[in-house]
């Protein structure tokens, strides 16, 4: 069984959103999303509009999504890399490159990223705004 590891906040779900949990969970069997904490993302400096609660409960209803684990730091990768025994981790390129350095923790593990999506939250909140 393939299980392949995402992670971000997820915030106000977009088409972009899905697009990637959808690419990510066709490279396996399994999707596991890890899902940023209110105060992990604090420390990331962003504010979601959403609650974790909110959040985790939107993604639970994705079809793609088998499994949301609390992210409540940027070292989690490694806990949840060890103990699902994740075969592979993806983001968007905007992070291409930046967790390279876990192959170096997990030699088979494979690092992929996909061309990120259009939309972003934070254009769908600057839009509504001015509605
Ligand atoms: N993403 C994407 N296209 C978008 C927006 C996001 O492909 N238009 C991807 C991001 O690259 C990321 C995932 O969807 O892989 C979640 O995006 P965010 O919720 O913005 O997550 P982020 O704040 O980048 O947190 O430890 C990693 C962090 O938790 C990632």
């Amino acid at each position: 069984e393939v299980v392949v590891l995402v992670a971000g906040t997820f915030d106000i779900i977009h088409e972009s959103h899905i697009n990637m949990l959808r690419n990510a969970k066709n490279l396996g069997d399994k999707l596991i999303v890890m899902l940023s904490t209110d105060e992990f993302n604090t420390q990331k400096g962003k504010i979601a509009y959403q609650d974790y609660e909110t959040r985790k409960f939107v993604l639970e209803a994705i079809h793609y999504v088998d499994v949301v684990v609390p992210e409540n730091s940027w070292d989690d990768k490694e806990l949840y890399i060890d103990m699902f025994d994740i075969n592979i981790f993806a983001m968007g390129d905007d992070w291409r490159g930046k967790f390279d350095d876990l192959k170096m923790i997990f030699p088979k593990l494979k690092v992929m990223y996909f061309p990120r999506g259009k939309t972003s939250s934070q254009k769908i909140k600057q839009d509504i705004s001015k509605l």
